[in-house]
Order: C-alpha cells, then sequence, then structure tokens
C-alpha cells in the first residue's frame, strides 16, 4: 500500500556567488530563524529539513566577457541539482531556499531531468523583477544570477550549459516571467527572439497578475507539465522586500502575490519551488522580507491540497 502523503524537502543553498558580495547568503538562516518549520508543522504541513548544500566559499575570478565566478557557480549549482534531485527521488517536491537566483539553473536542471524520467514537458513560472535572461555578451555586470534562465534555455557559458544531464533544460515558450521591470538591451533582444512569455508590470497592472497566471496554469496544465516556479524576492516592491541584492521600485504587492502563489498552490502542479534573493541581512531590522517571504510560502503550501489529503491506498502488486 503507498498512502504516503505528500512533502516538500526544503534544500537551503547559502551563497551568494552569484552576485558577489550582495548578502543571499544569509537567505536559508533567515528563513530557518524566522520559524519557518515550527509554523509549517503546526498546521500539519510536512516540509522536511535536508539541510543546506555545500559549495564553494571564494570565488573563482573574471573570465571572458566580464563573467564572474563561473566556476564556482556551476559548482553550487551541481550541488543543488543533486540536493534536489535527491528530493524527487525520494518522490517530494523541492524548496530550494537562497541564496542568489543563479542556483535556478541547479534546481531547474533537478526538476527538468525529472520531468523527462516522467516523459512530461517542463514549465517554468519565473516571479522577478528580472528576466534572468543575460549570456555572457549581454550582461552589464558579469554576475551569473542574471544568466540562470538563458543558460537553462541552451545559451550561455558553457560550465552553466554544462549543470543539467542535458541541454536545453527548458523551451523558451514554456517559461513564463511575472513582474518583469528591469530588462537589459541584450537581454531584451533575447527574450523576443526565443518568444519567452515577460509579463512586464504596466501588462501585469492592466490586466492583473492572477489572470495571467491562471492563463499560464491552463497552459501548463493542458501541456500536462511538472511546473517549476521561482520566486525572486526582487518580484515584490521593495516596501514589502527592502532585503534584497538587487531591489527595483514599482514592484508587486505582497496581496496579489500571494493570491497568484495560492492560485499555483491550488493547481497542484507544482513539482520543484524556489524562493530565492532573500538577502535579510540588507534590511536594517532584517524581519520584512522574512515575514514576506513566510507569508508567501505560507499562502502557497496551504493551497496545496496534496499535502493535506491522504492519498487513497493503492495496492501495489
Ligand atoms: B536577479 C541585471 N540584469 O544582469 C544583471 O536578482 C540584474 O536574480 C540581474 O533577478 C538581477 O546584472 C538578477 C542588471
Ligand atoms: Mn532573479
Ligand atoms: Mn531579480
Ligand atoms: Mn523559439
Amino acid at each position: 500500500f503507498m498512502n504516503a502523503r505528500h512533502w516538500y524537502g526544503l534544500v537551503g543553498a547559502p551563497t551568494d556567488i552569484g552576485n558577489f558580495g550582495c548578502g543571499a547568503a544569509s537567505g536559508p538562516a533567515a528563513l530557518r530563524a524566522g520559524g519557518f518549520l515550527d509554523r509549517m508543522r503546526h498546521q500539519g504541513i510536512v516540509v522536511r529539513d535536508m539541510g543546506d548544500a555545500e559549495g564553494p566559499a571564494e570565488g573563482t575570478g573574471i573570465g571572458e566577457h566580464g563573467i564572474r565566478h563561473v566556476e564556482a557557480t556551476a559548482a553550487w549549482c551541481r550541488a543543488v541539482r543533486d540536493g534536489c534531485g535527491q528530493v524527487l527521488a525520494d518522490g517530494g517536491t523541492p524548496l530550494m531556499v537562497g541564496g542568489d537566483h543563479s542556483l535556478a539553473l541547479g534546481s531547474v536542471a533537478a526538476a527538468s531531468a525529472h520531468a523527462r524520467k516522467l516523459g512530461k514537458p517542463l514549465h517554468v513560472f519565473w516571479f522577478d523583477a528580472h528576466p534572468d535572461f543575460n549570456t555572457p555578451d549581454t550582461s552589464p555586470s558579469g554576475n551569473t544570477h542574471g544568466m540562470p534562465m538563458a543558460a537553462a534555455c541552451g545559451m550561455g557559458h558553457p560550465e552553466m550549459l554544462d549543470v543539467g544531464a542535458f541541454t536545453p533544460l527548458l523551451h523558451p515558450h514554456d517559461l513564463t516571467q511575472f513582474g518583469i521591470r528591469d530588462v537589459d538591451h541584450g537581454e531584451r533582444a533575447h527574450l523576443l527572439r526565443h518568444g519567452v512569455r515577460f509579463h512586464e508590470m504596466p501588462e501585469v497592472r492592466r490586466a492583473g497578475l492572477v489572470s495571467l497566471v491562471a492563463e499560464a496554469l491552463e497552459r501548463a496544465e493542458r501541456a500536462g507539465a511538472h511546473l517549476h516556479v521561482s520566486f525572486d524576492m526582487d518580484a515584490l516592491d521593495p516596501e514589502h522586500a527592502p532585503g534584497v541584492g538587487t531591489p527595483v521600485p514599482g514592484g508587486l504587492t505582497l496581496d496579489e502575490s500571494v493570491a497568484a502563489l495560492r492560485l499555483v498552490g491550488e493547481s497542484g502542479l507544482t513539482g520543484s519551488f524556489d524562493l530565492v534573493e532573500l538577502a535579510a541581512v540588507r534590511e536594517a531590522g532584517g524581519s520584512r522580507t522574512v515575514q514576506s517571504a513566510l507569508e508567501l510560502l505560507q499562502a502557497f503550501l496551504r493551497a496545496d491540497r496534496r499535502l493535506f489529503v491522504e492519498p487513497l491506498a493503492v495496492r501495489v502488486a
């Protein structure tokens, strides 16, 4: 009989290698200290703490096109890939807590390999002020946290393309982005050329975040996709998340983000989740951003019926 209730596995990734010195390395500890696991336990939600992934503490220097610490980034991404891959192999849903957003290349690599094994396409929902679709030649900063989605789609530094077991990990048409408001020139050309759906703030204001997310959920459902959700805390307006490395004004409200993640949770489609760029140390007092992160995760997890309802006992031969 198989009647284990669905569970999430927290994989911490305490590094800011993708934007060295930005403070996102403090994210997993800040979320744990904020009482995340207790709060979930009190609500009957099973989140297993898988501990922290490990990677290089030091950068590995500046390479061609000014790309920064790409070897160290790839090492961290491989550790995250393996941590998330283990949760998936054990039947859980990985919840990767960063750390900077370059790490999503690791969690997406795990999700993509898992989806392929199940014969499902991978869809990604990307909540962010930024598309993170730079390649080394379009990046204005050389920071790898601005590059993971281009790399997942097969474009970027060979070290990053090598994180997954295959490349591309994701078809650009299966990537949907919400909350975008800071796009670099060459990055915009990449997005348009490859047909990424990137919903910028004016469109979010006009159409509403929840209805854009609902549309994307319908697509994912029709495709029978493994859905990977990646939430960069800077998607939120700095009023709700001042403790991030790259704040951009004019962002999502906490309320609309909670409503959107609740809808995503209700869909039951999510096979893997990231919460990243939580750099609470950058905020005086440090608690507003952590509180927002807790509210987002709670809204999402509480909406996921799989966490509360025991599946019908299935007799296995
Ligand atoms: B984040 C910028 N586009 O490439 C770049 O926070 C910012 O993971 C990237 O979304 C921000 O350096 C990366 C200017
Ligand atoms: Mn990001
Ligand atoms: Mn961002
Ligand atoms: Mn295309």
